[in-house]
């Protein structure tokens, strides 16, 4: 049978399983990569699996999120990683080399292979023809120590991409135009692939942009073939032996095809507070503009960076606009310093940050109050910018450039003729910030600062699960929401009891009160509940606040994963009229539990309060069940294998 490309590379890497879409499969995984907000974790855990070395052909632990260093934590967790990941034989890109992202892509990303990362925008790697997935933290730690990871079949989508992008018309304008179609839970349980003579002409750089966002519609990743750009990108990387073709076989077969006309295509823009919030810039021209960023994993690349030096060549930014510019990596930042693209920056007027996630996360350069920032960044959520009442829009770097002269959203065709970007033939490649896997493990000592406190411990699911109603949330729930990030809350990423604190602080501040006052009980979701980022604290703090199940009208991939990993029953309603009736503070009982899910038999919940009772169900494998019956991943793997 003729096979598409995503299919052809999971073939190559199934352990387990068939592959028939819904069923679980498990890939053997080749190499992992974390990052410090969530690799602390994830090196915790890997430490409590006992191994004395990963297992992968080729672990990276990134330190790239948590780099403002207002005080000891920031750098104790550097100091963490540096010595846990090159002791255990990972590699540790040191802060200042880059966003994971952007340096996977440079340095290690391959055609054909696997790639698990702590991250939710690991699929960036997708545009060198990489299968490339976000998880949670415990599912990278257990690859890191060789285990396959878990993952139920996704339907396999073929984006055929016709026409070539217009003046002024970028890659990111490609995804957004997606997000407009599919809306952020468009993509859950699906990987898009991307074929077509509009897919040959794109850079790696601009598939990586697609691949990279492609992470906002929910989807389990993107992919792009390896064809003759991976092969000049890779050459410039001075990398061309891992260069190996790679595509859909011809008339390959899809579970879904969505075509896409680039020459159709218009310069996009992601409204306040949603990626999904698509209009054409040209809908909105006008609206004042305070702040503009280009950086973040998704449009930090050379080919961005060069766009923006290139339109303020010779201007002034706007005076009612703070421009602020974060190359993703260390290599980019190094090729705009040398050909004199950097310097255009600093007249213009722009802030040029270390390369690192900055803004994106909140880490610094938060907007004014009641004003309007566009981002080329990839999360527009509610307060992620670090200011309670933000309106972050998200565009591409051109309509970022526009922003950031006129001081207004500006449709950037009124530019002027469009930019030739000219790609060197090598890139400025020095992996100095790169360590190696030390040599002599046994000399190196593992430093860990008075933040980084252990593992909780993980307790077996109950038989009868009783408590309140902790919260009842709506639709599109996302991590941001349940467990925040910014300057004050990712230092804390090592501290569970701290961080813990904080959990739906910008939803319900009265939330962890209640939730120590009622001893733990229920959260009440929505649709796509846990959308966004892979943080594994988003369950792992419910969890050491005593939440044993989370309800919900379905759940994101990642987060439903990370529920499981943590020993925390992610329960389905069978009917919305049961979510609808229930109210906060309902007293529950589901008894019965430990006999119901060996059975594969839906769950009984008394409304203790109302009086009623309904029915709830899950989409759990025997594996899963097992992993909660254990209490979680960690106890599964040290009591069963
Ligand atoms: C994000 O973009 O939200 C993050 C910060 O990169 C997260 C990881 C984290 O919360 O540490 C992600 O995307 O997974
Ligand atoms: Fe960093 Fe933002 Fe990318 Fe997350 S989305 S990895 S915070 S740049």
């Amino acid at each position: 049978m003729a096979q598409n490309l995503a299919r052809k590379i999971i073939a190559a890497h199934l352990v387990g399983g068939e592959m028939v879409v819904g069923q679980e499969i498990a890939l053997k995984i080749d190499q992992t990569l974390t990052q410090d907000t969530t690799g602390t974790m994830v090196w915790l855990e890997f430490e409590a699996m006992g191994l004395p070395r990963v297992r992968t052909e080729c672990a990276v632990a990134y330190i790239d999120h948590g780099l403002i260093q207002v005080d000891f934590r920031n750098p104790d967790d550097h100091r963490y990683l540096q010595t846990v990941s090159t002791k255990h034989g990972a590699y540790c890109s040191r802060p200042g080399n880059g966003i994971c992202h952007q340096v996977h892509l440079e340095r290690f990303a391959a055609p054909g292979k696997t790639l698990l990362g702590s991250d939710s925008h690991t699929p960036n790697a997708g545009g060198l023809g990489m299968l490339a997935i976000g998880a949670g933290g415990l599912d990278v730690a257990a690859a890191m120590g060789g285990a396959p990871f878990y993952l139920t079949m996704p339907r396999i989508v073929g984006v055929e991409l016709t026409g070539e992008l217009g003046p002024w018309v970028t890659a990111r304008d490609v995804v957004l135009e997606l997000l407009r179609r599919l809306s952020v839970k468009g993509g859950v349980g699906k990987i898009m692939e991307y074929y077509g003579p509009g897919a040959a002409a794109l850079t790696v750089d601009q598939r990586s942009t697609i691949c990279n966002f492609g992470a906002e519609l929910g989807a389990t990743t993107s992919i792009f073939p390896s064809d003759e750009q991976t092969r000049i990108y890779l050459e410039a990387q001075v990398r061309g032996d891992v260069w190996q073709p790679l595509a859909a076989d011809p008339d390959a077969e899809y579970d879904e095809i969505i075509e896409l006309d680039l020459s159709a295509l218009e310069p996009l823009i992601a409204k306040p507070s949603m990626p999904d919030k698509v209009v054409k810039v040209s809908e909105i021209e006008g609206t004042p503009v305070a702040q503009v960023f280009v950086g973040a994993c998704v449009n930090s690349s050379y080919e961005d960076l060069m766009t923006l030096a290139m339109v303020l060549r010779g201007r002034t930014v706007h005076p009612s606009v703070s421009l602020v510019v974060g190359p993703g990596s260390k290599q980019v930042y190094t090729m705009i310093a040398e050909n004199g693209a950097l310097a255009d920056l600093i007249a213009a007027g722009a802030r040029v940050l270390e390369s690192s996630c900055g803004p994106c996360i909140g880490m610094g350069q938060a907007p004014a109050t009641g004003t309007v920032s566009v981002r080329t960044s990839t999360r527009n959520f509610k307060g992620r910018s670090g200011t309670a009442d933000d309106q972050v829009y998200l565009a591409s770097p051109a309509v970022a450039a526009a922003a950031a002269i006129y001081g207004e959203i500006t449709d950037p065709r009124k530019l002027g003729e469009p930019l030739q970007i000219v790609y060197p033939a090598r890139f400025a490649v020095n992996d100095n910030m790169i360590l190696p896997p030390a040599e002599n493990p046994g000399e190196v000592a593992v430093i860990r600062g008075p933040n980084i406190k252990p593992l909780p411990e993980f307790h077996p699911l109950s038989d009868t699960l009783s408590g309140r109603v902790l919260i009842k949330v709506g639709d599109n729930i996302t991590t941001d929401d349940i467990s925040p990030a910014g300057a004050n809350i990712l230092p804390l990423r090592s501290n569970l009891p701290a961080i813990s604190e904080f959990v739906f602080s910008l939803v319900d501040p009265d939330f962890v009160r209640r939730a120590r006052e009622w001893d733990g009980g229920f959260i009440v979701g929505g649709a796509n509940y846990g959308q966004g980022s892979s943080r594994e604290h988003a369950a792992l703090s419910p969890m050491y606040l005593g939440v044993e199940a989370v309800i919900a009208k379905s759940f994101s991939r990642i987060h439903h994963a990370n529920l499981i990993n943590m020993g925390i029953l992610p329960l389905v309603f069978t009917d919305g009229a049961d979510y609808e009736a229930l109210e906060q503070g309902d007293a529950w009982e589901i008894a019965g539990v430990h006999a119901a899910l060996e059975a594969e038999q839906d769950l009984t919940v008394r409304n203790l309060t109302q009086g009623t009772t309904f029915e709830v169900t899950y989409s759990l494998t025997e594996r899963q069940v097992a992993i909660i019956l254990a209490g979680g991943l960690l106890n599964y793997i040290k009591y069963s294998v």
